[in-house]
């Protein structure tokens, strides 16, 4: 297939090819982000347009409580050029892992980037320490609490990236000493409404499918739990590839029998797919694979509150 990618003001077709990437492997990542939306891989095109149209949108990243393992998922693919598709398509304007910038130079940086004349979306990871006026998370002087009060109310979009930021995550596990919330608990009342990318961590073509239906102006139809139904409108159970053993009654015993290499159901293991929400099956991690497949259960990481309301991760 040839698509000729449309040249935005600032080039974006240049910048792929200055770092190596071919169309041909930026249209195959295009087919993935489009698996991932749910739609045919066909539509690659369209979302390479998305992608390249007009001037790269501004991309202002904030961390939390968190393990960075979001920013992460995203870095560490095994295939160099995902993240650097990523990088080429976007104008990331602050993200405190891997700006160069440091103490007040990236302070100015940010507060360029929130005073863009052209907006900026944001792109929020972490969960927000609420208990003793947010005292228990700080960032240059300034509360994460505070910071994302400023901050958040001012973006074109809010993008909530994994489950701290979406509800709180493993910060939010009982007892929750530090009060950590999710960013649409903590900041509904100020009008701030954030699209939730579930998982611990999500897969990026979810992040990056997102950031797509929002510059395609699509409509974007979010769940009870504030997450996009073309991600996480199905279970992981119902397209799991371990489901017609499931469903012949056939549950592997232990991890190490050959009833687990054979592929069997880990449902007696701990496996939590029949009440998560994601598309990791379809989607894939690393275009290669997904707990499951790789014979864990699934422990439903993309769940509100999955530390308390779904382990022991390890019983059925
Ligand atoms: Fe970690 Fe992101 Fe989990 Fe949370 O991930 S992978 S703890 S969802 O915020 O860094
Ligand atoms: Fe369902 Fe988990 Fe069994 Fe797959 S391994 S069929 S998700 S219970
Ligand atoms: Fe998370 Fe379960 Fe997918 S643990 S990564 S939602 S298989």
């Amino acid at each position: 297939m040839r698509y000729s990618i449309g040249l935005g003001k600032d080039g974006v077709e240049e910048r792929l090819e200055r770092n190596g990437i071919s169309r041909r492997d930026f249209l195959k990542f295009c087919s993935a982000v489009a698996v991932a939306m749910g739609l045919a891989p066909t539509m690659a095109p369209s979302i390479a347009k998305a992608l390249t149209q007009g001037k790269r949108p501004s991309v202002v990243y904030l961390h939390n409580a968190e393990c960075t393992g979001c920013s992460e998922a995203l870095l560490r693919t095994y295939q160099p050029y995902i993240d650097q598709i990523i990088f080429d398509t976007i104008s990331l304007d602050y993200h405190e892992t891997i700006m160069a910038a440091s103490g007040e130079a990236a302070e100015e940086v940010l507060n360029t980037a929130i005073n863009n004349p052209d907006g900026f979306i944001c792109l929020v990871e972490g969960a927000i320490p609420t208990a003793n006026n947010g005292l228990y998370g700080t960032i240059g002087g300034h509360t994460m609490l505070a910071n994302c009060a400023r901050i958040l109310p001012k973006a074109k979009a809010v993008i909530s990236v994994g489950t701290c930021a979406a509800y709180g995550g493993i910060q939010a596990a009982a007892p929750n000493p530090t009060e950590a919330k999710g960013i649409n608990d903590c900041y509904g009342d100020i009008g701030v409404k954030a699209i939730n990318i579930a998982g611990c961590p999500p897969n990026p073509l979810n992040m990056v499918g997102a950031l797509v239906a929002y510059l395609q102006g699509m409509n974007i139809e979010l769940d009870s739990d504030g997450r996009p139904v073309m991600f996480y409108g199905e279970t992981v159970h119902d397209q799991c590839e371990r489901l017609p053993h499931f469903e012949a009654g056939e549950f592997a015993p232990s991890f190490d029998s050959e009833e687990a290499k054979k592929g069997w159901c880990l449902y007696e293991l701990g496996c939590k797919g029949p009440s998560t929400y994601n598309n990791c099956p379809r989607a894939l991690f690393n275009e290669v694979g997904w707990p499951v497949r790789g014979g864990h259960p699934c422990i439903g990481c993309s769940e509100p509150h999955f530390w308390d309301n779904l382990s022991p991760f390890y019983e059925a």
